[in-house]
């Protein structure tokens, strides 16, 4: 097959980062170490029927204590940087006020072992975990929780600004609040329209005050992680075509604009108003929200395709506010083992539009990645080549945009290893490091190989 050739043609700018990525809940386990407070994932995940199996991540891949061995698979693969959450509950194990300094401990031992190791540490604040005693006062939907985190992340920086360049406020807002509180498959578990539209104004606003806080204390690399689903409208029926307006203006500019422009897009306040869900701003939250940054970090999974109509009672709740009418299409070809279809051009596209959207904002992108059924082979490798695939051809469809001046500056792979993939348990494996869960024994796939050449001679030309 094509394959190695691909590898072989794909090169990228001298200063390019390559790496992988985490996030705390999905990897740490040990959620009664060292004084942590109970999350919302932690309270989701033991109410049955929430997620595959009723997995939790208890234990997850044990990396609160196998950090070490981790940092030594990251060195393994030749990455440059690693982009890992820190959870809120540790630090702060009523989400305010007391401070966990083992907490706080455990993410400087992580992060000096990274910094010997000559890998980057990129550090996000949030990435879904909220403090269960938060949650008990309204969680996002509580114009105070915004407050909160911006205390959370001073915190965070005292202890560990003298030594992590690269921060992030959130991983993914979209989902935290939509997920979390329109469609329910995501913790808290809410399904109400005025508390997602509450919660993604209020995950924003925390973005801004926590971007305020840390640029007080002097960080220089601040960023926030965005997911985006390319919408396309199944037929140019004015219908179809408003339904993709619609749910691109939920999944993709809502979050974008007002950070890049300092203005939520009109139509979709207004879509969200007719809902009966406004979005609750206050004069002065946009210009908080707007507060500069350094780069914005981009997920892409997958784009899709939708069409006006009633939603077939097999699918699953719409996690769009008002989008109990529109159905999003089975994609074509072959699919993940999510069910997600392969787009690569989706992400060249994505890439383009955001360099026209923020033209003088670096790109990087802190996610992408495919789950797959993994099998132990004979030999004892995991022969992973639809894992393989995605990745070379992503990769490619990424340099493709950066040739056409879509300033990225960096790639993480999702995801280092197995782990916790939120409602859809341990079955779901997105690692380049495949985990066996009886043993937690750490064993690299094609994928992870296949990658490490690709960082090895990029490494090479680099030096030469
Ligand atoms: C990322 O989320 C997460 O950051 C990461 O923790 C996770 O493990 C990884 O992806 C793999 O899932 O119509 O509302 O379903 C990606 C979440 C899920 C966001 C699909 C966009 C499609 C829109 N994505 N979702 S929806």
């Amino acid at each position: 097959d094509g394959r190695p050739d691909l590898a072989a043609g794909l090169t990228f700018p001298p200063d390019f980062v390559f790496g992988a990525a985490t996030a705390a809940y999905q990897i740490e386990g040990a959620v009664d170490a060292d004084g942590r407070g109970p999350s919302i994932w932690d309270t989701f995940s033991h109410t049955p029927g929430r997620t595959f199996r009723g997995d939790t991540g208890d234990v997850a891949v044990e990396h609160y204590t196998r950090y070490r061995d981790d940092v030594a698979l990251m060195v393994e693969l030749g990455l440059s940087a690693y982009r890992f959450s820190v959870a809120w509950s540790r630090v702060l194990p009523e989400g305010a006020g007391r401070v966990e300094q083992r907490g706080l401990d455990f993410y400087r031992r992580l992060v000096d072992e990274l910094l010997a190791a000559g890998v980057d540490p990129w550090l996000t604040l949030y990435h879904w975990d909220l403090p269960q005693a938060l949650q008990e006062q309204g969680g996002w939907t509580a114009r105070d929780t915004s407050a909160r985190f911006a205390d959370y992340a001073g915190i965070v920086h005292d202890a560990l600004g003298d030594r992590v360049r690269h921060w992030s406020t959130l991983n993914e807002p979209m989902v935290s609040a939509l997920l979390g509180h329109q469609s329910g498959e995501h913790a808290p578990g809410v399904r109400n329209p005025v508390s997602a539209a509450r919660a993604v104004h209020h995950l924003l606003l925390g973005h801004g005050l926590a971007t305020q806080v840390l640029r007080d204390r002097g960080a220089d690399h601040l960023g926030v992680t965005l997911n985006f689903t390319p919408m396309t409208p199944a037929s140019d029926r004015p219908e179809d075509v408003d339904a993709a307006r619609r749910l691109d203006g939920q999944q993709n500019r809502m979050f974008l604009e007002p950070i890049v422009r300092g203005a939520y897009p009109a139509d979709v306040e207004a879509d969200l108003a007719a809902a009966g869900a406004p979005l609750p701003v206050e004069d002065g939250d946009l210009a908080v929200i707007a507060a500069p940054i350094e780069w914005l970090g981009v997920n892409y999974y997958f784009e899709q395709t939708v069409r006006a109509g009633a939603r077939p009672a097999d699918k699953p709740p719409t996690s769009f506010i008002g989008g109990e009418d529109v159905v999003d299409l089975d994609p074509t070809g072959p699919t993940t083992s999510m069910g997600w279809g392969v787009s690569p051009e989706a992400f060249t596209r994505l890439l383009l539009w955001l360099r026209d959207q923020a033209p003088d904002l670096p790109l990087v992108v802190t996610e992408n990645g495919s789950a797959w059924p993994d099998e132990i082979s004979d030999d004892g490798a995991v022969h992973d080549p639809e894992r393989t695939d995605f990745l070379l051809r992503h990769l490619d469809a990424m340099s493709t945009a950066m040739d056409q001046g879509a300033d990225v500056r960096g790639y993480f792979a999702w995801s280092l290893l197995d782990n916790f993939e939120w409602a859809r348990g341990y079955e779901q494996r997105f690692g380049l490091v495949h985990v066996d869960y009886a043993t937690q024994q750490r064993i690299l796939k094609d994928s992870a190989r296949v990658y490490a050449d690709l960082l090895r001679r990029h490494r090479q030309a680099q030096e030469g």
